[in-house]
């Protein structure tokens, strides 16, 4: 069965373990307990596919940065969450994206740009046209969630699984590095 290593990324308290929790076991957090860093596993069927998940639910605070640079390594697919609530979390996504696409040496990573709690409607500061524009500029994909409502959840991670599988069956795609000139390398 075909694995495929998820990292779930974001500023603190935007929901990255709630839609994990919800995904892989079904339940809605309402406790805030902030992460060090959890993972999951779980088999799913996407197009027909048995596929096995392992997803890394993160840390929203800035002290594990070490950390950060192996797990980008590590993972094949990320979701970019920030809060519909938080513009200074939408904020934070810009300077996570640049450090993925460093550590993967690529400008094509799968990522899915993630607003959560949508349900929170009276208190959202970050439009949905934010959400589209910043996903249009960076060419990927863009869902608004709420893991509490259980709205996009399991898309989001199924949206993932398949970008990961587009690019392995395009030929093309598989070596996408970072044109280096010679001046980067020495
Ligand atoms: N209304 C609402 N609340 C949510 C939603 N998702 C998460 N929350 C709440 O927001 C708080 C923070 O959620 P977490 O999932 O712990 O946030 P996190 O991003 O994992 O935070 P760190 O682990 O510190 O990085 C909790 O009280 C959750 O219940 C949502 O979709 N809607
Ligand atoms: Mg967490």
């Amino acid at each position: 069965m075909r694995e495929y290593k998820l990292v779930v990324l974001g500023s603190g308290g935007v929901g990255k373990s709630a839609l994990t929790v919800q995904f892989v076991q079904g339940i809605f957090v309402e406790k805030y307990d902030p992460t060090i860093e959890d993972s999951y596993r779980k088999q799913v069927e996407v197009d027909t596919s048995q596929c096995m998940l392992e997803i890394l639910d993160t840390a929203g605070t800035e002290q594990f940065t070490a950390m950060r640079d192996l797990y980008m390594k590590n993972g094949q697919g990320f979701l970019l969450v920030y809060s519909i609530t938080s513009q200074s979390s939408f904020n934070d996504l810009h300077e996570l994206r640049e450090q993925i696409l460093r550590v993967k040496d690529s400008d094509d990573v799968p990522i899915i740009l993630v607003g959560n709690k949508c349900d929170l409607e009276d208190e959202r500061t970050v439009g949905k046209d934010q959400g589209h524009n910043l996903a249009r500029q960076w060419n990927c994909a863009f869902l608004e969630t709420s893991a509490k409502a259980k709205l996009n959840v399991q898309e989001i991670f199924f949206d993932l699984v398949r970008q990961i599988n587009r690019r392995s069956a395009d030929p093309r795609k598989k070596d996408s590095k970072k044109s280096k000139s010679r001046c980067d390398v020495l």
